[in-house]
This record gives C-alpha cells, sequence and structure tokens, in this order.
C-alpha cells in the first residue's frame, strides 16, 4: 500500500494542465466518489491495526496535497488570463463606427432656412396635430374648398375639425396671431395629404413656408427674395420666371420656376424641354388672411412662400424617384455630404 501512495503522489506532483478544464478533469479522477483516493480509503480499511496510524497519515498528508496542487493550478490559470489580457495593446487605433451622413431632406431643408436666415427671417414651428381655423379658416379657404375634404385631409376629428396639417402656412398663422409686424419667418416641417405614392407623391412631405411682414411690402421684394433664393440654392446662373395663379390665401399668387441646371436653359428630360423647372408658390398675402389673425391690412403688406423639400431637393440632386427617400438604402443615402 505505501507504493501507491508514493506512486500516486509521484503523479500528482508531474501533472501539467494543458487546458483550464483539465484541473476540474484532475479533480474528479483523484477525489471523486470513484476516485484514486477513494480506493485507497477503501484498501486503508482492510489494513492491519498496528499499520493504520502510519498509512492513515500518509493518506491525509496525500489528500492535503492533491487540494493544494489543485488550488496552485486554479490560481496559475487565472494568472495566465490576467497576463495574456494585460498583453492587449492598449495603444492601437480603434475600429471606426461609421457615423452615416445627414438625410437629403434634412441637408435641403437645413440649406433653405440657412439662405433665408441670411436674409433676416427666423425659424418659427408648430403642431402636426392642428384645428381647422390655423389649417383652413384663417387662411381664406371657402367652406366648400375641396382640401377641406376627407378625399384629401386627414382628419382626426369632425365637428371640431381637428386634422393632421396639410401645409405649414398654419405656422404662419399662429405667428401673427403672436407677434406685431415686422414678421419674418420661415417655417419647415412635415406636412399630410391624403395621396397614393408614386415616383412624385407621397402621403407625408416636407415644406418650408415663408412669410414676411412690414409697411410698403411689395411685390418687387418677394420677387427679388426669391431671386436670392434661387441663386443661393440652384448656382449664381439660375434666373426665374413668375407665371400668374391661384391660392385662397395670396392675391396675386404666382408660381415660380427657376431656369433648369441641367441644360442651361436648353431643354432636357429633365425640364421636359421646357428649359424650366417650377419650385414653388408665392403671392402677397390677401388682406383677409392679415385681419383674420388679427394685423391690420390698411398698415401692413407682406408677401408668402412654400416650396416642397423633397422636390427642391430631387431638382437639386436630379433624383428621378421620390420613393428613394423613405426607403433608407444607404447605398442612395451614402450619396450626399453633410455640409449642413
Ligand atoms: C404657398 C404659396 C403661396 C402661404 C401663405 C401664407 C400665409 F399664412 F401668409 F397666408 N403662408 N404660406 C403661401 C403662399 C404658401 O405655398 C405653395
Amino acid at each position: 500500500m505505501i507504493d501507491k501512495i508514493n506512486d500516486l503522489l509521484r503523479r500528482v506532483e508531474a501533472f501539467k494542465p494543458k487546458v483550464d478544464n483539465e484541473i476540474e478533469e484532475f479533480r474528479i479522477r483523484m477525489l471523486g466518489r470513484k476516485g484514486e483516493m477513494n480506493d485507497l480509503f477503501e484498501e486503508f480499511k482492510k489494513v492491519a491495526p498496528e499499520m493504520k496510524k502510519e498509512l492513515g497519515q500518509k493518506i491525509n498528508a496525500l489528500k492535503n496535497r492533491i487540494n493544494e496542487k489543485i488550488a496552485e493550478m486554479k490560481a496559475a490559470a487565472e494568472n495566465a488570463e490576467t497576463t495574456a489580457q494585460s498583453q492587449i495593446d492598449m495603444t492601437r487605433p480603434g475600429s471606426n463606427d461609421p457615423i452615416g451622413s445627414r438625410h437629403p431632406i434634412s441637408l435641403v431643408k437645413n440649406q433653405i432656412v440657412e439662405i433665408f436666415s441670411r436674409l433676416g427671417y427666423t425659424v418659427a414651428e408648430g403642431p402636426e396635430i392642428e384645428d381647422d381655423w390655423h389649417v383652413f379658416s384663417a387662411l381664406n379657404f371657402p367652406p366648400e374648398h375641396p382640401a377641406r375634404d376627407m378625399q384629401d385631409t386627414f382628419f382626426i376629428s369632425k365637428n371640431p375639425d381637428i386634422l393632421l396639417r396639410t401645409h405649414t402656412s398654419s405656422i404662419q398663422v399662429r405667428t401673427m396671431e403672436r407677434q406685431k409686424p415686422p414678421i419674418r419667418v420661415i417655417c419647415p416641417g412635415r406636412v399630410f395629404r391624403n395621396e397614393a405614392i408614386s415616383y412624385r407623391a407621397h402621403c407625408i412631405f416636407h415644406q418650408v413656408e415663408g412669410l414676411y411682414i412690414d409697411e410698403n411690402v411689395s411685390f418687387a421684394d418677394l420677387k427679388q427674395s426669391i431671386l436670392y433664393f434661387a441663386k443661393e440654392m440652384f448656382g449664381e446662373k439660375a434666373r426665374i420666371r413668375m407665371r400668374p395663379s391661384y391660392f385662397p390665401f395670396t392675391e396675386p399668387s404666382a408660381e415660380v420656376d427657376v431656369s433648369c441646371n441641367l441644360c442651361g436653359g436648353k431643354g432636357c428630360n429633365v425640364c421636359k424641354h421646357t428649359g424650366w423647372l417650377e419650385i414653388m408658390g408665392c403671392g402677397m398675402v390677401d388682406p383677409n388672411v392679415l385681419e383674420a389673425s388679427g394685423i391690420d391690412s390698411k398698415k401692413y403688406s407682406g408677401f408668402a412662400f412654400g416650396m416642397g423639400v423633397e422636390r427642391i431637393s430631387m431638382l437639386k440632386y436630379g433624383v428621378k424617384d421620390l420613393r428613394l427617400y423613405f426607403e433608407n438604402d444607404v447605398r442612395f443615402l451614402n450619396q450626399f455630404d453633410s455640409v449642413y
């Protein structure tokens, strides 16, 4: 029996784990229910009584040594792990997370706002859920106007009429109600119209509208402001023309065209061989609209204009299909740089 004990001790001392989980295997093989120590204890039962004291001490010493050895091996394994961690090169450059680019709608919206801010306009915002007064009635829409139809406008409730705004003019009404002239505001925001989605229409889109009210504001002021905007947005060579039009809230009203920036006005596919691209509507604010918001139309006059951000962005970047703007395909979005 003494040989067996010495042999086991030698094997315990010689044991070197190659991987960490061999330590646990070793513990089970030595100390487990069917392990080598158990065999020894079984054999010990049969040992002659006069040998029991000496052999008992040796077996106990062996068992202690095994426990000690296991603790040593575990400590060494842990130590190796810490050493490995401390060998990570902390000076290596980190991996780069791409931060993306600003959406072309935000880009163009910011640019429009920035151009008008140079003319002294400040940004005003308002609620997307509006009442009839701020979207229609205060803007001189007659009671039977088609925009008031459920077909064209998303109503949340009828009587009282609560709806999703169909233009950001409601922000301008709120501004006129709140502020005394002179007023110079630029109003960006989402608007909602009940339209089928196509390459040129969506039920949610973005507008920027502007309003300028003071004494002696004229149509000439309007035209020069729009020309300045067109040159800043589409380049110094841009020219504009105005065509008579109709809006309930302006009189006179006009549509604004900019010379096609792709063909320089010679005629191409984008401008449908006319040399002109329609970019916005505008006009002199109707006296009824001024009075509805508590502004003296005898003393003050003003102009207003409105444009679709998607449309401006499509014309500026030559994007042929509106749906690209809300598919969130990074191959499309990556193509726009984020100066604004
Ligand atoms: C347009 C075209 C023409 C407009 C008018 C007003 C207000 F509030 F002053 F009456 N806000 N926006 C306006 C005028 C909007 O968008 C095509």
